[in-house]
């Protein structure tokens, strides 16, 4: 038997309950899961919860509820809304299922045993604001920034993992496996990280009681990261090892690139053949996120039915790229496509059959340019279709589909059908405009199944063909529709929306919605150190603050919070190194006017001169937030 196309998505943290971009990375898997099954692939398709850790048990704690409490709450939040977008996942896991505990457990002394996992006392200097152990380097370099004081000394018995040892094997296997991490530039990202050098990973917590036990010494738990992705180890059927793709978000690529395969190496395991780390969904120029308090619940919009929704994700975000989402966006799109586009299109043909021809499909015989032109065009739609949602680009796949049926409404506009219906002479160029428009939608009909299983389904009965669209084969399709059908009563696939009415009712629902658990940043008191002493003008004068533009940015190795930019001064381009990968990743700030601190003596941050300093608002509890002069301030301009 064929191994079975295993396919994951991220398991979500249950502190909140999903918004929009937890929805799009479920319906990007479930497109695809939904495309191989048509391509003739037994799909196993897992996702489910992430449930323990700091963070929910923080949420819990807030709410006054136990965090299984929370849990479960949580996850009947996710599989209601699974089900009201038509998600066909063979198994929701939770990190709590007794099978995963098992797992995981078992894994962790596996590498206990073979000396992967060894225990040692941690002994120096830990950043609060990151939970997380800092090097001596780390160290200096928040010395540097004036952060010193988020350091405190700590001693914590804890179990690493031999991270240091899979540098080499890792990108080893990175060379040989080209494909391994998608889209490229991001795997780039991911090389890069670990040519900068791994070292080893605490992967137990004394402090946090809301986990899985370390197996015989169960002060420890397990760190949540190492639980949260041997789920997709626990969810693999029988026979489907390894995966064939993981869907991630860009934030948890490194999670998943980095760290799990070097766990799977340890463990002695295949690796996944694909990591397809798609971008965020944002609101304005900000990450959509329930800390930043300006999410968009998928409920709100569900109202046009979840094809609506599911086509709006495709359509419009290129996989890999951020996409700012927009209400006005989401309706047009709609509008345009669906109601307008495929719909009129569909109803206009099929009325036409009907009319014509008492609802009978003609043959097919091209009658001249024009109607060969089309029919090339329409035999090369499904294998283009194919290719590119293989490659998991569904908006590039749709992106074909509908230059198509925008040509096929030219084709009626050139052809004037209602014209060769008065005389019979045109008989033959009728039957070949009729035929072709019949196939291009029954071959549409098919396509977007994946992405829009219920309208094709109406599609599919208004075309008069029995049966269920998605048992159909995709693999096995032939475009040359036979003759002979009767079509049926075309049924409205998209009723047109009044966007301005939605606006006004959607608009109050959508932003802001309070986070149901964890307090928002905005209520956390302010951390910041007392003012500095008073100076004279004439010393605050001598900075000399300039608006610049940032022009490339990269993530600095072996640093948490450097990032390395190249930002134009209107007079020279400089290089400035600043501390705010915790705000910012590096492609968002391509492009980004920010007002530097012009004349600093240039000063070495990890062995990289960084001349000047950006500037940027933030107390000692928040990420920073870049202080940003108006659009048409000029590269250069004096801040004053
Ligand atoms: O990270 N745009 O869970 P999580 C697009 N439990 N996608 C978004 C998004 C946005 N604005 N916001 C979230 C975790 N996502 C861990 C994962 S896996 C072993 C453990 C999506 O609840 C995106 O897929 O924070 C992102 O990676 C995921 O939700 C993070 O979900």
């Amino acid at each position: 038997m064929a191994k079975p196309f295993y396919i994951t998505t991220p398991i979500y943290y249950v502190n909140d309950r999903p918004h929009i971009g937890h929805t799009y990375t479920t319906v990007l898997a479930d497109v695809s899961a939904r495309f191989h099954r048509m391509m003739g692939d037994d799909v196993a398709f897992l996702t489910g919860t992430d449930e323990h850790g700091q963070k929910v048990e923080k949420a819990a704690t807030a709410r006054g509820i136990t965090p299984k409490a929370l849990a479960d709450e949580v996850v009947a939040n996710y599989t209601e809304l699974w089900k009201r977008m038509d998600i066909t996942h063979f198994r929701f896991i939770r990190t709590t299922d007794d099978d995963h505990r098992k797992v995981v457990q078992g894994r962790f002394q596996q590498l206990l045993d073979s000396g992967d996992i060894y225990k040692s006392t941690y002994k120096g200097l830990y950043s609060v604001s990151d939970e997380a152990f800092v090097t001596e380097i780390q160290a200096k370099e928040l010395q540097a920034q004036g952060l010193a004081h988020q350091l405190v000394e700590l001693e914590e018995e804890t179990y690493n993992f031999r991270l240091s040892r899979y540098e080499t094997p890792l990108l080893e296997y990175f060379a040989a496996h080209p494909d391994f991490v998608q889209p490229d530039f991001r795997f780039n990202e991911v090389k890069r990280f670990v040519e900068g050098g791994l070292q080893d990973l605490s992967i137990s917590r004394t402090s946090i009681n809301w986990g899985i036990p370390v197996p015989g010494d169960e002060q420890h738990v397990v760190y949540v990261w190492f639980d949260a992705l041997l789920n997709y180890l626990t969810g693999a059927p029988e026979g489907a090892w390894p995966p064939d793709l993981q869907i991630v978000g860009k934030d948890i690529l490194r999670f998943h690139a980095v760290y799990w395969p070097a766990f799977l190496m340890a463990m002695g395991l295949e690796l996944p053949k694909t990591i397809l780390a798609h971008g965020w969904w944002l609101m304005g120029d900000d990450k959509m996120s329930k800390s930043r308090g300006n999410v968009v619940r998928p409920d709100t919009l569900l109202k046009f039915g979840n094809d609506a929704l599911r086509f709006y994700f495709m359509r419009d975000m290129q996989v890999g790229h951020d996409r700012s989402f927009s209400l006005e966006g989401f309706m047009d799109r709609l509008n345009a496509d669906l109601a307008n586009g495929l719909g009129n299109l569909a109803a206009r043909s099929i009325t036409m059959i009907q009319k014509y021809r008492d609802g009978v499909v003609p043959d097919f015989a091209a009658q001249d340019a024009l109607d060969r032109e089309l029919d090339t065009q329409g035999k090369g739609l499904v294998t283009q279709f194919v290719a590119k949602a293989k490659a998991d680009d569904f908006h590039g796949a749709l992106d074909g589909l509908w230059i198509h049926l925008r040509a096929l409404d030219g084709y009626i506009v050139k052809a004037e059908p209602w014209r060769l219906a008065k005389d019979e002479i045109n008989n033959a160029k009728l039957d070949a405009v009729l035929a072709q428009l019949y196939r291009s939608l029954r071959a549409t009909a098919l396509l977007i199944t994946p992405v829009m299983p219920t309208l094709a389904q109406s599609l599919w009965e208004s075309l008069g063909i029995a049966g269920k669209v998605v048992e159909q084969s995709l693999s096995g399709f032939v475009y040359d529709a036979p003759a002979g059908f009767n079509v049926g009563d075309p049924k409205p696939l998209f009723n047109r929306i009044d966007k301005e009415a939605e606006m006004k009712a959607i608009e109050d629902t959508v932003v802001p919605m309070p986070p149901i658990a964890e307090s928002s940043t905005e209520a956390s008191p302010l951390d910041v150190p007392e003012l500095r002493p008073i100076i004279d003008y004439d010393t605050f004068a001598q900075t000399d603050l300039r608006v610049g533009q940032i022009l490339s940015a990269e993530a600095v190795p072996k640093s948490k919070k450097l990032i390395k930019m190249t930002v134009d001064l209107g007079f020279e381009q400089r290089t400035i190194l600043g501390g705010i990968a915790a705000g910012y990743s590096p492609e968002e700030l391509i492009g980004r006017k920010v007002v530097v601190v012009a004349n600093l003596a240039p000063r070495a941050l990890m062995g990289i001169e960084s001349h000047g300093m950006l500037l940027a608002a933030s107390d000692n509890a928040s990420k920073p937030y870049l202080i940003a002069p108006p659009e048409d301030a000029k590269p250069g301009f004096i801040v004053k």
